[in-house]
Order: structure tokens, then sequence, then C-alpha cells
């Protein structure tokens, strides 16, 4: 770590991520000197490479615009790169390397064969019209098509990245490539090789996990109340199969506040959280102007000041802090199942595991999105599509499995679980097993 904090003084969120792996793995690591020996860690934490590339565009009113583009492809020890893009003002290559690095040990837990990556641009679509959406799209295919390919690299969406964007992307890919087989990106419309599901499965596979996580405890997701963060494809989902299992979600968020929904987001209510996206506003306000009788908004709070038994973090990286775990704490909460990549710091993790919340972390709890694309991507190789009952049989049994994986590395000696070690334990395992086996390349 001291290593690395020198050479990637900046990168901040790298550093997080890399940090609570080598943390949670140091035991097991230190029981294989072959591992050591291979110098697996120090390998593990590099990414194999990283294309960054300008992409310009020109805007509605004709003026030309000028983005950053990357596309990290961290590790294929198990498998292709497979990760998703990310279209936000924020992006850096430090969050893309930590989200590279966390997609890594992600994929190996789903047990498909997909190795690690992550992409994406500073574009904000905050604000920008479809057309300009499109054309950004494009601009950035022109580079990144030459970086990517079924058996090479599979992007797919990721926060700013969905069906319509992954749409454009694949237009301007098979122009590019005058290549016409639907296995370069996934999340891909039903219509031209996208799997049914897909738009569901982080959400569902996110529930499904916490089934099992309140299963261990003697617990049921039926009438429990949840505060999801967010309000984009992640926590649409989430939201949709909470209240499919009995749960009440009370609060969902956005950059501008949170909406309580005391009695609970309806059916009607959750479709129109797909309007709200679509509409690049990014404003969560609007679910309370559409539905004052069911919403309040409140500016500059989060979803954490309300109160809950369940906290279900669905929007970005270090959205839940220290104090907010002490709000969830104080406010009744006693389980938290992280659905966004590294949505919580680590001191509001170290506060939920010293103060008895059960903590589950992204990599296992999200998985589901990326073992959907993982089964989008073997219906595409052999030219077939499954049914939903078929995807959604497949899904609970990925997320039953990732749930018996922690289970197994993060076993305490008092019959509780330790979800972050035993996650980030399992994945590691198998890269590293994976990596030594192929000899030092
Ligand atoms: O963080 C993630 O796992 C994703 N954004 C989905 C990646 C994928 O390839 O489906």
């Amino acid at each position: 770590m001291a290593r690395l904090q020198s050479k990637y003084p900046t990168e901040t969120e790298y550093l997080q991520a890399v940090q609570e792996v080598l943390e949670s793995i140091e035991d097991e690591y230190n029981r294989h000197p072959e591992f050591e020996t291979a110098k697996i860690v120090e390998r593990l934490v590099e990414p194999d490479r990283i294309f960054t590339f300008r992409v310009t565009w020109v805007d509605d009113n004709g003026e030309v615009q000028t983005n950053l583009g990357y596309r990290v492809q961290f590790n294929s020890a198990i498998g292709p790169y497979k990760g998703g893009l990310r279209f936000h003002s924020s992006v850096t290559p430090s969050m893309l390397k930590f989200l590279g690095f966390e997609q890594t040990f992600k994929n190996a837990l789903t047990s498909l064969p997909m190795g690690g990556a992550k992409g994406g641009s500073d574009f904000s679509p905050r604000g920008k019209s479809d057309a300009e959406i499109m054309r950004f799209c494009q601009a950035f295919m022109l580079e990144l098509w030459r970086c990517i390919g079924p058996d090479q690299d599979i992007p797919a969406g990721d926060v700013g990245v969905g069906g319509r964007e992954i749409g454009y992307l694949n237009g301007m890919y098979q122009k590019l490539s005058r290549e016409y087989h639907t296995g370069v990106l996934t999340g891909k419309g039903e219509t031209w090789g996208g799997s049914v599901l897909r738009p569901e499965a982080t959400g569902f596979g996110a529930l499904y996990f916490a089934q099992h996580v309140l299963g261990r405890v003697g617990q049921t997701l039926e009438g429990k109340r949840i505060c999801v963060s967010g309000f984009g494809n992640v926590a649409w989902g989430a939201v949709k199969k909470a209240n499919q299992l009995g749960a009440k979600v009370v609060a969902i968020s956005g950059p501008d506040g949170v909406c309580s929904i005391p009695d609970g987001i309806t059916g009607e209510m959750n479709e129109y959280m797909l309007e709200m996206r679509s509409s690049n506003r990014d404003r969560v306000e609007d679910m309370a102007v559409k539905f004052p009788d069911r919403a309040t908004f409140i500016p500059g709070k989060k979803s954490w000041s309300i109160p809950c038994d369940i906290a279900l973090p669905c929007a970005f990286q270090n959205e839940l802090d220290e104090e907010d775990a002490k709000t969830l704490k104080a406010n009744g909460c006693w389980c938290c199942c992280e659905v966004s990549n590294m949505g919580c710091r680590p001191e509001a993790i170290h506060f939920f595991q010293n103060n008895g919340v059960i903590f589950a972390p992204g990599k296992a709890v999200n998985a589901g999105g990326v073992a959907t694309s993982g089964l989008e991507m073997t219906q595409n190789a052999a030219h077939i599509s499954w049914s939903g009952a078929e995807v959604d049989s497949k899904l609970h049994w990925i997320m039953q499995n990732i749930h018996e994986q922690c289970v197994k590395f993060g076993l305490r000696p008092d019959g509780t679980v330790d979800y972050l070690k035993g996650a980030n334990v399992a994945g590691f395992m198998k890269v590293a097993t994976a990596m030594l086996e192929q000899g030092v390349i």
C-alpha cells in the first residue's frame, strides 16, 4: 500500500478500493507462499492496460465540445475483459481504476468466465438532448471500437449509460467494424440481441442476495422499510423487486435531495423513475412534483436521514459516510446491502461492523448485473434467447452461490458472517489461482 500511495498519491478511490481488498485477504494470502513467490498482489493491483482518448463532438448550439474517454482493461485471467462504461462529469482514471479493480473480483464471484474492465468519459449527460447523447456516443465509439471485441472486451452500461446509450454505441460499432454480430456490448435492446431481464438484473440480484442475508438470521423482506438512494436503473430494479417481495421503499434520492415516501413507493412511481432518468434532468424532486400526495421532497438531504430497517445504497461510490451510518443505526437500521460500487466509506463499514449492523459489499450484492450480462453473452454466442423464467432462475442460482461463497470465506467464530471479507477472499482466490496457473505473463 505504501508503494502504491507514493506512486499514485492523487488516486484516492483506487487506493481506497485496493486497501479494502488487501486488508481482507491478508490472512488467507499469508497461507499461500506460492502467491507471494509469483508476486500475485503486485501484479493484480495494476491494470493490464489503459486506453485514453479524446472525444470531440458538436452540441446543439453548433459548438465544438471535447471530452476524455477511457477504457481500463484490468485483468483477463479468467476471461475476456468485461465491465461497464460510466458517463459522468467526475470520471477520472482513478475512478475507472477502482471500478475495474472491483469488477475483476466481482466477475470472479459470478462463476462465469469474465475478466475485469471499466471505461467511460467525463461527459455529463445532465441537461443534454437526445441528439447530443447520440452524437457523443458515436464520437466515443469512433475511438473505442479498436479496443473491444466479443472475445477481447465487452463493455456494458454503468452510471449515465443505459439502454439508449448502448443502442447508439452498438450502431456506431457496427458501422465502423462492418461486423454485425451481437457480441460486443451487453445491455442491448431485446430485439437486437439483448437479454430479457438485463435491465432489472442488478436490482433483482441485490434483493435476492438480501433475501439470503436476511434468511440466515431468520428474517424475510416482508413488511421491512427500505431506504434506497438514487433513482437510476439500479434503484429502479431494486424498488421493483422490493415491492414484489412485500417490502416498503420509503426513500429514493438524487443529487438534489431525498424524496420521503412514508406509505411506500407504488408501481406507478417506480415506472416514473424511468422517465426521470431519460429526461436527463438528474433531479429526484420531479417525483414529489408528479406524486405530491405520496412523496415529500427534502432538499440537500440523503436517503440515510429517513428511518428504515434496511439501507440499499444504489447511486455512487462513497455515498454513505460514517455520520450517515450513525444516523441509520440510531433510527433502527440493522442491515446495509451495498448495491452501488463501493457505496460506503471505510469508516461507515467499520461503524456498521462494530455496531451489529449487517453489512454486505457491492461486489457481492450487485454482481447480478454483470452476471446477467454474462448470460446475455452466452445467448448471443449460441444465437438463442432464453425466456424470462430461465434467466431469472439462473440469476437466482448465481446470487445464492455468491452468498454461499461469502459465508464460506467470511464465517466468524460466533457464527455471524463478515460479508466484506468473504466476498474479497472468494473473489481474490479465484483470480489469484487463475493467474498462478497461467504463469508469469
Ligand atoms: O458495475 C457493474 O457491474 C456494471 N456496471 C455492469 C457491468 C456489465 O458488464 O454488465
